[in-house]
Parts: structure tokens; C-alpha cells; sequence
């Protein structure tokens, strides 16, 4: 029997203060440590997925998708089918992201949430956002967090088939709703390594991989209570060391992996200068050279000027965003 169903989804992307950096489980996307991160609005990505067409039918920001873009969407379905263990038909699935390459950030990590949010409700189950954030998980570790708002942590679990690894909200937007993060945009290049190859290789051949993991645990522990506390100085020295300590492993690896760029360096070494004077920022800086600083609303204009005056092509001011949300109505 096959049904035919349609739901859409919309989610915001996120960006980690303490950084996903390394699986255990290839497959599964099972993470060696957890994450923490910020949902960002207005950032967002929507997705439609319907079931009973006649063939897979991928269709993202206009562009038919192929390859391994098909196949993350596929693999994200077809385990929707096995766990209902009914016979969908075929999906016709479209997303349309409101952040192009201005951003400068990856919109898989909504893109994904979005699928799995709008995959479920259109196989007719009720929203459930442990079992949203497991199935998005599969598409893009990442996008686990982006299925809830505010301040998320990916708990990394300890079981073998991923059933304890998903994301759980810390904060949600209405904590800390001050919080700001301003996206520097220095280099729009496609980078020459890709995050899931990126921290492949560094688990692979990092000595320092150990040490990143067990320090990563920790730090989680703390800037959960900074988050509590909304200590901003507190977080934004965590998020910084924590995001030197991940390019650290990928130095030291075989061959060395390097994201920064000279302008990356350009933006991040006038922060301490900044601070002195007296703005609060700080930076994290993700599997790429574009640095994203974090502030409060109070002070997002001077750090956007700061931004451009280091050489920043483009400023996208962020706040905190919500939960990944139905767009039509719930089964
Ligand atoms: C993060 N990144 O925590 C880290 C920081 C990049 C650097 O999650 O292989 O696209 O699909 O699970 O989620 C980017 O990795 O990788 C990422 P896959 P994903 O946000």
C-alpha cells in the first residue's frame, strides 16, 4: 500500500561553540564527543517532502540533486521506512534555503533538520523531536542540534545503534535572547576539504585526537553553566580556545589540514586589541576560514564594523533562533 503524504518543515541552521569534530560510527554519524550550539535566525531552510511519487525525486535550491546529495537525502528516508516498516513510494522532496553563499555558513545542518522534521509529519507521525533530532542526524551530524532552538547540546551517547546520540535543548532563545553572532565573511571559495573528510582524516592521523575529545566533554560541562549564568566573557573564552583546539588537531595531522586563510588570522588577531578597548567579542571559527564572532545586541554594530574593517566582504548579524517548526499542520 503506498500513502500519500505532503508536510513542510522550516529550520535555522547552527553554529557550535563547542565544535562536532570526529565520528566513531561513520554510518550511524555517531560523534566521539559531545557539542553545544546556537540555533541562528534568521537563517533558515524549508523543506517539503511528500511520499507516493513515482520515483526519488531530490530538488534542493532549485538544482536536481545527485550524487552524494542524493544519497544523504535517501539515506535519511530510508530509515524512515524501515522503522515504520511500510511501504512509502517514492519521495518528491524540495528545499529552498533563504541564505545562499552570502552567509557563508553550510545550510545542510537546516536542511536536514527540515527533512527530518517535515519526513516524519508526512509519514504521519506526531512531532517528537528526540526521534527528529536521531533521523537528522543521519543526513548531517550537525543537524541534530537544529531541530530545537536556542542553545543545544548534542549528547554524543553510548549505545551502538545511535539511539542515545541526539540533541537536547540547554537554553531556549528566551534565556538569552541579547546573544549575537556576527559572521565575518573574508573567502566565499568552496573550501578544498570538506568538514566530513576534514575530521575523517584528523581521527585518523591526529596525535592529538585523544586530548581533543576528552578536553571537548568538559569544556561542554562548563559552558553549560556559562550559559545558565549568561556569562558571555565566560563563553566567549571557551568558544575560542575550544575552536583553536579543534584546527589544533587538524594541524597535526598527516598530512596537515590548515581552514585559515591570511584574512581569517587578519580578523581574529584584532579581537584582543577590541576587548581592551572595550567590546565584547569573541570568536569561533568552523571547517572553513570565515571567523563568527560573538557578541550581545548592544554591542552588534561596532563588531559588524569591526568585521568589514578587517577585510569581511560581507557581515551577517545573527540572533537566536526557535525550533525547527511544522509549516503545515501537524498530523
Ligand atoms: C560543528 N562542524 O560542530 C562542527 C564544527 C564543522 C566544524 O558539524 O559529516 O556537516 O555531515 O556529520 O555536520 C560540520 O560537519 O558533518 C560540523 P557530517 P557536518 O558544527
Amino acid at each position: 500500500m503506498t500513502t500519500s503524504m505532503r508536510a513542510t518543515a522550516l529550520a535555522h541552521p547552527n553554529l557550535a561553540l563547542v565544535k562536532y569534530w570526529g565520528k566513531r560510527d561513520e554510518a550511524l554519524i555517531l560523534p566521539h564527543q559531545s557539542s553545544l550550539s546556537l540555533t541562528l535566525a534568521p537563517l533558515a531552510v524549508t523543506a517539503t517532502v511528500e511520499f507516493g511519487a513515482a520515483e526519488d525525486d531530490v530538488v534542493i535550491n532549485g538544482k536536481k540533486a545527485q550524487g552524494s546529495e542524493l544519497s544523504r537525502v535517501l539515506v535519511v528516508i530510508d530509515h524512515l521506512r524501515r522503522e515504520l516498516k511500510r511501504d512509502m513510494g517514492r519521495v518528491r522532496m524540495r528545499s529552498e534555503g533563504n541564505f545562499p553563499m552570502a552567509a557563508g555558513l553550510a545550510s545542510s545542518a537546516a536542511a536536514f533538520a527540515a527533512i527530518a522534521v517535515a519526513a516524519r509529519a508526512a509519514a504521519g507521525l506526531p512531532r517528537d523531536t528526540k526521534a527528529e533530532s536521531i533521523l537528522a542526524r543521519l543526513g548531517s551530524g550537525s543537524a541534530c542540534r537544529s531541530v530545537l532552538g536556542g542553545l543545544v547540546a548534542w549528547r554524543r551517547g553510548e549505545k551502538a545503534d545511535g539511539s542515545d546520540s541526539f540533541a537536547e535543548q540547554v537554553a531556549p532563545p528566551q534565556h538569552w535572547p541579547e546573544l549575537r553572532m556576527v559572521v565575518a565573511v573574508v573567502n566565499r571559495e568552496e573550501k578544498e576539504v570538506k568538514s566530513r573528510d576534514g575530521m575523517r582524516h584528523t581521527v585518523e592521523t591526529s596525535p592529538y585526537y585523544p586530548a581533543w575529545v576528552k578536553d571537548a566533554e568538559v569544556e561542554l560541562t562548563r559552558a553549560e553553566d556559562f550559559i545558565r549564568r549568561k556569562d558571555l566573557q565566560a563563553l566567549g573564552e571557551l568558544a575560542e580556545r575550544n575552536a583553536w583546539r579543534m584546527h589544533a588537531t587538524s594541524f597535526a595531522a598527516d598530512p596537515p589540514l590548515c581552514y585559515l586563510k591570511p584574512k581569517t588570522l587578519e580578523v581574529i588577531q584584532r579581537l584582543p586589541e577590541a576587548r581592551k578597548q572595550g567590546l565584547p567579542v569573541w570568536f569561533t571559527l568552523d571547517a572553513g576560514p570565515n571567523p563568527v564572532l560573538l557578541t550581545d545586541a548592544a554591542n552588534v554594530a561596532k563588531v559588524e564594523a569591526l568585521a568589514r574593517e578587517c577585510g569581511a566582504q560581507d557581515v551577517v548579524a545573527c540572533v537566536p533562533g526557535g525550533d525547527a517548526r511544522l509549516e503545515t499542520p501537524a498530523p
